[in-house]
């Protein structure tokens, strides 16, 4: 039998490694094995030499922020070939221009406002900014998609965010009215250097916005898949408050958004200077009451995460056992970790399907599932599909309702394995 990559029971152990945000030790509640970057998409000429890394998430003891142990370098992850478009499902898109439309009347309906985004991707959010004739600046590293946001009449920075580039745009722009940031400040190791150069940029009224993956719903839905090397932090209210606390920030609002299988979105402000929503007390108790930074939920949730590699991996060999056609749908960046973490290859699952055009005709990460155009989904039919892209599920389901006619099954595995 091929050897699992993520078969290994990992125990918990205290790590050299220190809490990124106060140095405190950490604690590692799961190891998802040697792992590729999720993103790094390969032609089938390839493969040779791929980097890996060792994939395992930990807690702080003193600040409780959950965070990776070992790190892929930032220049490695974001570049010219960055495969993820924001824009890519309607849902989203939705979610950003309402996120953009509620910013334009209360934070920037002032004199001349400014916003900053921290990566502003394919300018998914700033582009109904830019509409708006509103001053913004979006600072995204990675090249292509900085293209794809310029295209659209975004004003994009091609940097990586710290506070040497902070520092720069203050002096050329002045001061924010807010900083925003999506799914990319939980993906910034520097963190230190982030606050400092929010500090240097931020209006002494102003805002930093940001919404971002939940620990509680990664553990609460057992969604594994969500820990990949883009995802450094795994925030909680309980982290994100003493994270606010240590770098001279008050967390002031935290309200949970479905996106993504369930996320909050967070706002800091300057100590004194807003009066904090009663929904931050609410969200603290109920994560003191769940015991979310507590080791033995995180144990718990550990034990969750073998079984359902188990039970994925036994469905899928029984499914090939009986003669029955396996697809996968959608090779987002949680895809390369379960494909990874349970040792699923071309054997089990020939093919995904995904409607990123840059990520067709390139292999899954490590596990090299080959990933086709959504037409050849239909082509024909599988009798089952593992679906990858889970959260967006009703989107898809709807999409696809012809493969369910047909007598198609989907397979979820989060949160747990089941055949839909
Ligand atoms: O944090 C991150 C979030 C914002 O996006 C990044 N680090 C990387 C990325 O995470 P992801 O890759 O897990 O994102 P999604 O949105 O779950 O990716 C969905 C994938 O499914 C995309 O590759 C597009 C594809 N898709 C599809 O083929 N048909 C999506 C939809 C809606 C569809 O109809
Ligand atoms: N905001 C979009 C895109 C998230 S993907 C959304 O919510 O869908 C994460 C983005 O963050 C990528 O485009 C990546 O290039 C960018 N990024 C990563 N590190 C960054 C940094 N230090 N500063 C600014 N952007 C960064
Ligand atoms: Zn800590």
């Amino acid at each position: 039998m091929k050897k699992r990559p993520g078969a290994r029971v990992s125990t918990i152990r205290h790590m050299d490694r220190r809490c990124r945000v106060c140095g405190g030790e950490l604690r590692e509640f799961v190891d998802l094995g040697r792992q590729p970057t999720a993103n790094g998409f390969l032609r089938p000429d390839e493969t040779d030499g791929e980097y890996f890394f060792r994939l395992a998430a930990a807690a702080c003891a003193d600040c409780a922020m959950a965070q990776l142990v070992d790190e892929v370098p930032q220049e490695r992850r974001y570049h010219g070939g960055y495969r993820y478009h924001a824009s890519g499902s309607a849902g989203h898109r939705k979610h950003f221009e309402e996120n953009a439309l509620r910013l334009l009347e209360t934070e920037l309906a002032g004199p001349d406002p400014f916003v900053v985004e921290i990566g502003c991707n394919d300018g998914v959010m700033l582009s109904t900014i830019a509409r708006a004739g509103v001053r913004h600046l979006g600072v995204e590293p990675s090249a292509n998609v900085a293209e794809l946001a310029r295209a659209k009449g975004v004003e994009v920075l091609t940097e990586f965010f710290d506070e040497r580039t902070a520092a720069g745009v203050r002096a050329r722009h002045g001061a924010a009215d807010v900083v925003f940031g999506a799914n990319t400040i939980c993906h910034i190791a520097h963190v230190a250097s982030v606050f400092r150069g929010i500090d240097a940029l931020l209006a002494p009224g102003g805002v930093f916005v940001f919404e971002e993956p939940y620990l509680g719903t990664v553990v609460e839905r057992t969604a594994f898949d969500q820990i990949y090397d883009e995802h450094v932090f795994y925030f909680s209210v309980t982290s994100v408050r003493a994270m606010a606390r240590r770098f001279g920030f008050e967390l002031v609002d935290a309200e949970r958004i479905p996106l993504h299988g369930g996320e909050i979105r967070y706002t800091l402000a300057r100590p004194g200077a807003r009066v904090p929503s009663p929904a931050v007390e609410e969200l603290l108790a109920e994560e003191r009451e769940r015991g979310l930074s507590e080791p033995g939920t995180l144990d718990r949730f550990r034990g969750r995460v073998e079984r359902i590699r188990d039970e994925l991996v036994a469905l899928l060999r029984d499914l090939r056992a009986q003669g029955r056609r396996v697809v996968g749908y959608g090779a987002p960046g949680k895809s390369t970790t379960v494909t990874n973490y349970c040792g699923i290859g071309p054997d089990l699952i020939p093919f995904v399907c995904d409607s990123t055009p840059s990520k067709q005709g390139h292999l899954v990460p490590g596990s090299h599932l080959p990933v086709r155009p959504p037409e050849a989904f239909a082509d024909p039919y599988p009798d089952y599909a593992v679906l990858f892209a889970w959260n967006h599920a009703d989107e898809i389901m709807a999409k696809e309702r012809a493969f369910r006619e047909s007598g198609g099954r989907w397979i979820l595995y989060v949160p747990e394995v089941r055949i839909v």
